[in-house]
């Protein structure tokens, strides 16, 4: 069966051998196993999840593909004060809504969340979240729908936090140069991008600010990953090093090593959504 359910989580598997695992707990794809479209023949894993990820439901994945929304890191305005870093979205029991696709072009799901009352009482502004995720051979796409049903204005942020898994030290990341970026590690002062290739050698967080939306991970000897999105104009490059990996209690040790996320997203702005309008955050990450 290309599309199977458990009590927490959702699987995918396409005829050509390709897979995903997706935990209703904030909908965090948490396994995405993808041959290349040149290189390697069977499926491996794409995606990082720390094993020391708590996976029950009691804190948001630590790996695999969590969703930010409504906001992006911690909060800036005060009508977002009682969220929490991110926003709700990740670690929110989302539900399983139904198979939009299952042939051989590739299987899709579609997962819709009704917030908490917990969530409502931090965010009380209506709005409706749905997920859709499409499993190609050498393809993971992602879309995050937000409708404001209304009657005011939806303001938020989303960003789909990427955890790509391989080698951090042999991580290039590509077209960057010239950009604008915001860099956190530097008490968020704003830069111009020199380098043709962006690694992760140091500690790294930078939001790029009006980004190509086409990007490629270059690994050293191994699939370069292109990563496509739409409708968010930014992207944030992340990897915490050893001393802040070493600090996170869910990264597993020397986790830090082995992953750079690549994170689409609306990072260093906020949507406005007027009432009745619809918003369509996709990236789509091709083995290449
Ligand atoms: O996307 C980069 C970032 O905003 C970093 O500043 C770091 O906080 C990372 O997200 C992880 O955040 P988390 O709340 O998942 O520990």
């Amino acid at each position: 069966m290309p599309v199977t359910q458990t009590e927490s989580t959702v699987q995918l598997i396409h005829p050509k051998g390709s897979s995903v695992e997706i935990l209703l707990y904030g909908a965090t794809v948490v396994s995405w196993k993808s041959a290349s479209v040149k290189g390697a023949a069977s499926p491996v894993e794409r995606l990082f999840v720390s094993s020391k990820s708590f996976l029950d439901g009691s804190k948001p994945v630590r790996g695999g593909i969590p969703i930010c929304f409504p906001i992006f890191g911690p909060p800036q305005r005060e009508e977002h004060s009682k969220l929490s870093q991110h926003g709700f979205a990740r670690s929110e029991v989302w539900t399983f809504d139904r198979v939009l696709l299952d042939d051989d072009a590739g299987v899709s799901v579609k997962l819709v969340l009704n917030p908490s009352p917990a969530a409502t009482a931090k965010f009380p502004n209506p709005f409706k979240l749905s997920y859709v995720v499409t499993l190609a051979e050498h393809q993971l796409s992602t879309d995050l729908h937000v409708e404001n049903p209304g009657p005011s204005t939806l303001t938020f942020q989303a960003l789909l936090h990427t955890y790509h898994r391989g080698p951090a030290q042999l991580a290039a990341v590509t077209p960057l140069k010239g950009l604008t970026y915001i860099d956190k590690v530097r008490d968020a002062g704003r830069f111009t991008e020199d380098r043709e290739a962006v690694d992760v050698h140091k500690f790294t967080d930078s939001v790029y600010v009006d980004a190509p939306g086409k990007y490629h991970i270059g690994w050293e000897g191994a699939d370069t990953v292109e990563i496509k999105s739409k409708n968010f104009n930014d992207v944030v490059v992340w990897n915490p090093g050893p001393v802040a990996g070493g600090k996170l209690a869910d990264m597993e040790e020397n986790g830090w090593d082995t992953f750079i996320c690549v994170e689409p997203g609306t990072a260093s702005y906020f949507v406005d959504l007027e009432a009745s309008k619809s918003w369509i955050g996709q990236q789509v990450i091709t083995i290449l």
